[in-house]
């Protein structure tokens, strides 16, 4: 098989102290930590659209990056596209990957061919894939102009119809490949104005579609979890999965918390204005966390810019809940990120990929330590404390009510000394302290 990468081996891990650019400085796929190989606590995923697809385009330029994998027939650059991304993940220890139907098979002439495009490339993929695993799959319901007006939350019900027909899809060749996992991300699931739109019909659509999504996956034998992938704006100015409060109402609304969870992207936590794990918390205490699309924003940019992660402290806080959430299940974490366009080269990949990686294992050992080291958990429940015991005891149990609180309010009289400091910043200095020790 043709080599893509020439002159790129194998990605070794060589530690900390090593200066080899293509070598792992934290991540040890092998190692066992928490009682696992690394490779098993990250579940790390190749993303199909911008590490095989993404070529540097945006609003102002043309790409930079070679994605043609030097063919030029659609199909035939689909398949190179297959050879290439499984000697990546080979050379970088990935185990997993995940696509939209449009990055792994270019749209043909009508849905009929573009549905036999699906099935041979997805008939490569398996004949080539070997232990590789798919994590997710999804439909791109976004890019084509009959998608304008959304996909399940058109005006159009020939639009829905064609929507629907295309994740029959998607969700078809993610089964025939194995994935545990479908994901929605409405990129055009919102409006633009109230003036043209009927929000509630909008939403009750998206429902209807996601309802039958289920319905049909689990007909065809999906054991898997669908996620829906909150963003707040971008393509769309508001987007229906804001963030993941606003979805987790949306899924009790409709019914479908039992099939699905939640994908949280890093930066679109950072476009709704909440930190990314404030939104992986929510999830968390939710019952409701699924899935990582790793990357990072731009605070001065405040667009989608897909960064490959190296923000410690981010990753820190998201392995943290990872841990606390009881790590992941049918999910993991894909790099929903891509190189800066002025980093073009092949080699460029790798250096993403590896930056990317280490940052999230060092942010899982760290987080380990933060929990085992015990002195910020003990602090959080030192500081609710009064709720174990007493009146505290007696509301947390339902016993209390305002007639017994108000008779216990005026015995009392002022409460202002039972508060004690939130002491945020030693506790800032401990996550630093155990951050600079590794
Ligand atoms: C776009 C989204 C998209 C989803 C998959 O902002 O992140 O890439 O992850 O449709
Ligand atoms: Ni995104
Ligand atoms: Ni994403």
């Amino acid at each position: 098989m043709k080599e893509y990468f020439k002159g790129i081996e194998k990605i070794r891990y060589e530690g900390k102290d090593s200066k080899n650019a293509l070598a792992f400085k934290y991540y040890n796929p092998d190692e066992i930590v928490n009682g696992k190989p690394m490779r098993e606590n990250l579940k790390f995923a190749l993303s199909w659209w911008h590490t095989m697809g993404g070529d540097g385009t945006d609003m102002f330029g043309v790409g930079t990056q070679d994605k043609k994998w030097g063919e030029t027939d659609p199909m035939a650059v689909a398949k190179a596209k297959v050879d290439a991304a499984f000697e990546i993940m080979d050379k970088l220890s990935i185990d997993y990957f995940c696509f939209h139907d449009r990055d792994i098979a270019p749209e043909a002439d009508n849905l009929g061919l573009t549905n036999e495009r699906i099935d041979t490339i997805t008939d490569y993929m398996k004949e080539n894939m070997g232990s590789k695993k798919l994590l997710w799959g999804t439909a791109n319901c976004f890019a084509n102009p009959r998608y304008m007006h959304g996909a399940g939350t058109s005006p159009s019900a020939d639009v829905f119809a064609f929507a629907a027909a295309q994740i029959k899809k998607a969700i078809e060749a993610t089964v025939k490949l194995g994935g545990n996992g479908y994901v929605f991300w409405g990129g055009r699931e919102g409006y633009e104005t109230l003036l043209n739109t009927d929000m509630k019909l909008e939403q009750d659509n998206m429902a209807r579609l996601m309802r039958m999504a289920v319905d049909y996956a689990r007909s065809i034998g999906f054991k898997g979890d669908f996620y829906i992938e909150p963003k707040p704006k971008e393509p769309t100015k508001h987007q229906y999965d804001f963030d993941t409060a606003t979805v987790l109402g949306f899924l009790r609304k409709y019914d479908l918390l039992k099939d699905f969870r939640i994908n949280i992207e890093a930066n679109h936590a950072t476009l709704a204005q909440h930190t990314f794990q404030h939104e992986l918390r929510v999830a968390r205490d939710n019952g409701v966390f699924g899935s990582i699309d790793a990357n990072q924003g731009d605070p001065l940019l405040g667009w989608d810019t897909d960064q490959f992660p190296t923000n410690i402290y981010d990753a820190v806080f998201c392995m943290y809940e990872v841990i606390k959430a009881g790590g992941f299940t049918n999910g993991g974490l894909n790099f929903d990120a891509k190189a800066r366009r002025g980093s073009f080269t092949h080699e460029d990949i790798f250096n993403c990929y590896i930056a990317g990686m280490d940052t999230f294992a060092l942010g899982y050992k760290a987080a380990l330590r933060l929990i085992e080291d015990g002195r910020i958990e003990n602090f959080v429940s030192q500081r609710y404390s009064s709720f174990d015991s007493g009146i505290g005891a007696d509301i947390i149990s339902g016993k209390a009510d305002f007639i017994s609180l108000e008779k216990y309010a005026l015995e009392k009289g002022d409460v202002l000394d039972s508060l004690t400091s939130g002491e945020q910043e030693k506790l800032e200095a401990i996550v630093n302290n155990i951050l600079f020790s590794m």
